[in-house]
């Protein structure tokens, strides 16, 4: 079995899209390991969005996912369940997100995309890792 993270964000917590994503990764088969409503701190939010620190929508990025309570969750299931995950989410510009994917059915806005999964088994650890340092 093999790991991998989400973020329902503020967005879709505010929505309360909660239950209606985390019963899709649920009937597709994928068990939910660990879930907290929390909201993020910014220096966490920081270190999670790394990656994007230079590009210009780093600040607003990072006032949104911490701008309120946020569902995050370990996923558990086969091979790669990264994968699979990224494949159920869609594209991360939610205009262009294929129906029948989180993002395709639920959003409409890049800055307002709903949900974050990992992009990478390394991804995921890492991320487990900073959310759930006692998993
Ligand atoms: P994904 O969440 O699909 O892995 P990333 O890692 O490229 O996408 O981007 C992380 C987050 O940054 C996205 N979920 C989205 O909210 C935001 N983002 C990415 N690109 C843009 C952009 N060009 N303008 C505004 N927000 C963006």
């Amino acid at each position: 079995m093999n790991r991998t993270f989400i973020i329902v964000k503020p967005d879709g917590v505010r929505r309360g899209l909660v239950g209606e994503v985390l019963s899709r990764f649920e009937r597709r088969g994928i068990k939910i390991v660990a879930a907290e409503l929390r909201t993020i701190d910014e220096v966490t939010a920081k270190a999670h969005y790394g990656e994007h620190a230079e590009k210009p929508f780093f600040v607003g990025l990072v006032e949104f996912i911490t701008s309120g309570p946020a569902l995050l969750a370990v996923l558990e299931g086969p091979d790669d369940t990264w994968k699979v995950a990224r494949t159920m989410i869609g594209a991360t510009n939610p205009a262009e997100s294929l129906p029948g994917t989180i993002r395709g059915d639920l959003g409409l806005v890049m800055s307002e995309n709903i949900i974050h999964g990992s992009d990478s088994a390394e991804s995921a650890a890492r991320e487990i890792a900073l959310f759930f340092p006692n998993l």
